[in-house]
């Protein structure tokens, strides 16, 4: 139950919303610290409504991993495997080539391509499995590589991160996707991702890619053991970024999946965490155009009901999505687009069907 005091701090949230003031770690931490999601969600509905309206998109996408050799070892990560492992696999510029000819009937818009730091991919695989992706796919937005890909990729090759970034959009990257953030503290990655590269320099490759013309993504993992002020600390890391180089597209609150990890003695995350969570990123992340309830995370049930909390955005198809289910994720490895589209009507929303722009795709293609 709210207090007279709790009353009057949403109040006074709600008004800096309504005339478009921005809020602080202060707020922030007074919403992560509240329960009372409802009324949360209610004041994220209004920056909702001001910037998406009551348009929900998705995007027809086809996720391809390309590897699960990694040396990061991160705590939370069931997908990755030692080089040589059981189940260890790098796919080949031919593999990739018969993965995306087996949907090329499909009106695919973007490709999302990531994988593990594998050391043993020179870096004209990249390349290779860009020019194939570009070649079969003309019509797609690539998608592809982490921040912590990239980092790592640039290192193998011996090559600047600019070098490597600008020889990867000459071979058909447009787009960088969100992961790898995890949580930008440096608590959380001593003892869950010691070896992944620190916040610093995750926000570091992002300023050079967005200055470089890439677009990128942001996430944040949560739901492991990360507290209220780390999760303010890192909305606020991206939100500071983003004022300096309005790089970034979409925020994608991931929700930790403990199965088959390291920490699978952690509980999954709460509907209620889940829907705060997409709720005070949708009311911190003011400069961010797009907040993405990521079915595949939360569920198909909690991503609709989600659209009313924050979020304008469900992610799109999928269709073999790899990471999530190997950590235990039950829900379905693609959705149809006719799915998504009633699961966007029905609760009172305008589908919009999207590119990785967020360019309205004609309803008439294929
Ligand atoms: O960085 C790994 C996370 C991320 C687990 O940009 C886990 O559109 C939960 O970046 N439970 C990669 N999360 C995924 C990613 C992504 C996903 C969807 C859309 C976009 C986009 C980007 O997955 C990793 C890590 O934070 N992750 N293991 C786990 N057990
Ligand atoms: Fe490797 Fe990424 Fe898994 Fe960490 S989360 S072990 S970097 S694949």
């Amino acid at each position: 139950m709210n207090t007279h005091s709790d009353t009057d701090r949403f109040q006074e949230i709600e008004d800096k919303v309504t005339s478009g003031k921005r809020l602080g770690f202060d707020d922030g931490l007074f919403l992560f610290e509240s329960n009372d999601v409802i009324r949360i969600g209610q004041i994220a509905d209004i920056a909702r409504k001001r910037q998406n309206g009551n348009h929900a998109y998705f995007v027809y996408n086809q996720h391809i991993n390309y590897t699960n050799v990694c040396i990061n070892h991160c705590r939370f990560c069931a997908y990755a495997k030692k080089s040589g492992e059981s189940g260890a696999y790098a796919w080949t510029a031919a593999d990739i080539r018969e993965r995306i000819l087996s949907r090329i009937a499909e009106p695919i818009r973007e490709l999302h391509i990531v994988g593990g730091l594998n050391p043993a991919l020179p870096f004209d695989y990249y390349e290779d499995i860009l020019h194939t992706a570009q070649e079969l796919r003309p019509d797609a937005v690539i998608k592809g590589f982490t921040a912590v890909e990239l980092d790592f990729i640039a290192r193998n090759s011996g090559l600047s991160l600019e070098d490597a970034i600008h020889r990867l959009k000459a071979a058909g990257l447009s787009m960088l996707p969100g992961g790898g953030a995890e949580v930008m503290s440096s608590r959380v990655r001593e003892q869950l991702f010691p070896r992944k590269i620190d916040a610093g320099r995750w926000l570091e490759v992002m300023e050079i890619a967005h200055h470089a013309g890439l677009t990128a993504n942001a996430t944040m993992l949560y739901g492991h053991i990360e507290t209220c002020a780390e999760r303010v600390s890192h909305l606020l890391a991206l939100r500071e970024l983003q004022d300096r180089t309005s790089g970034f597209c979409a925020f994608i609150p991931l929700a930790f999946h403990p199965a088959n990890t390291r920490l699978s003695h952690l509980p999954s995350t709460t509907a209620f965490d889940d829907l705060k969570v997409i709720a005070i990123s949708r009311l911190l992340l003011d400069n961010f155009p797009h907040i993405k309830a990521y079915w595949v995370m939360i569920g198909e049930k909690l991503t609709q009901l989600a659209l009313s909390f924050g979020a304008d955005d469900l992610d799109g198809t999928i269709i073999e999505e790899r990471i999530f289910h190997t950590a235990g994720a039950t829900s379905p490895k693609g959705l149809t687009r006719d799915q998504l589209r009633h699961m966007i009507t029905s609760a009172g929303y305008t589908p919009i069907e999207r590119d990785s722009f967020y360019n309205p795709v004609s309803e008439s293609a294929n």
